[in-house]
């Protein structure tokens, strides 16, 4: 059994609960909640399995702690016969990685740090350190990034060329988190809309919405 440490509606855990319903893995997984608001994430007994103080954390078969999602994926995807998400050839492996890495920088890192540091984050309890002005700023990268990925979108059908990918989970968790900061993607980016609502049709983002709303773990 894989034990995966997360918090129910949190977007980076979102990239590995809709990575694992693609992958058909939800009868391998434990869920264990780790409450942020609270900042158990923070605490010495998280820390000893993952440095950085972030979830998600998968736990594997042998007690070993994965913490970042994109490492996570890479395993979870490996366990199959061919892999589904991370890529098959060299060229695919590349492509992936550089726009999931991508995804982040431009996107979805940018709105966490715009999260954390220019809204009340996860209350003063956790925020021990706000620079308002960095986070502005970041919430302004990621609206370019935003443009960046419509035109890539206008081009191609998944974010990382013709198949879908991790790099499509990532860019959909930046929405995820969108939504919870109320950052609006503008509605003339119609190529990217259209893409968040054909990953919002896709059964493994479904699978993930049904989770959430119904995990015991919400308050
Ligand atoms: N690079 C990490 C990864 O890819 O796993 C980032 C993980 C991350 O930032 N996770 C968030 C977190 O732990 C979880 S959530 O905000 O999406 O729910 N944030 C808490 C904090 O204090 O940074």
């Amino acid at each position: 059994m894989l034990m995966i440490y997360d918090w129910y509606d949190g977007p980076y855990p979102s990239r590995v609960r809709i990575a694992v319903a693609e992958l058909g893995l939800a009868s391998r997984v434990r869920f264990t909640s780790v409450d942020l608001w609270k900042g158990e994430h923070k605490r010495a007994d998280f820390l000893a399995k993952n440095y950085s103080g972030t979830l998600p954390v998968l736990q594997i078969e042998d007690g070993t702690y994965l913490a970042e999602c994109t490492a996570i994926t890479q395993y979870l995807d490996a366990l199959g016969d061919a892999p589904r998400l991370t890529g098959a050839t060299p060229r695919e492996q590349g492509m992936i990685h550089m726009m999931n890495k991508r995804a982040e920088i431009e996107f979805l890192d940018a709105i966490s740090v715009y999260f954390h540091h220019a809204t009340a984050g996860l209350g003063p309890e956790v925020e021990l350190y706000q620079n308002e002005e960095w986070g502005l700023r970041m919430r302004d990268k990621a609206l370019r990034g935003a443009r960046y990925f419509d035109d890539v979108l206008k081009a191609q059908p998944f974010v990382a060329g013709d198949a879908f990918s991790m790099a499509d989970i990532t860019v959909n968790a930046g929405f995820v988190f969108a939504k919870i900061v109320d950052l609006e993607i503008p509605a003339e980016l119609s190529s990217l809309h259209a893409w968040h609502v054909r990953m919002m049709e896709r059964s493994s983002v479904q699978l993930w919405e049904e989770m959430h709303l119904t995990d015991q773990s919400k308050p």
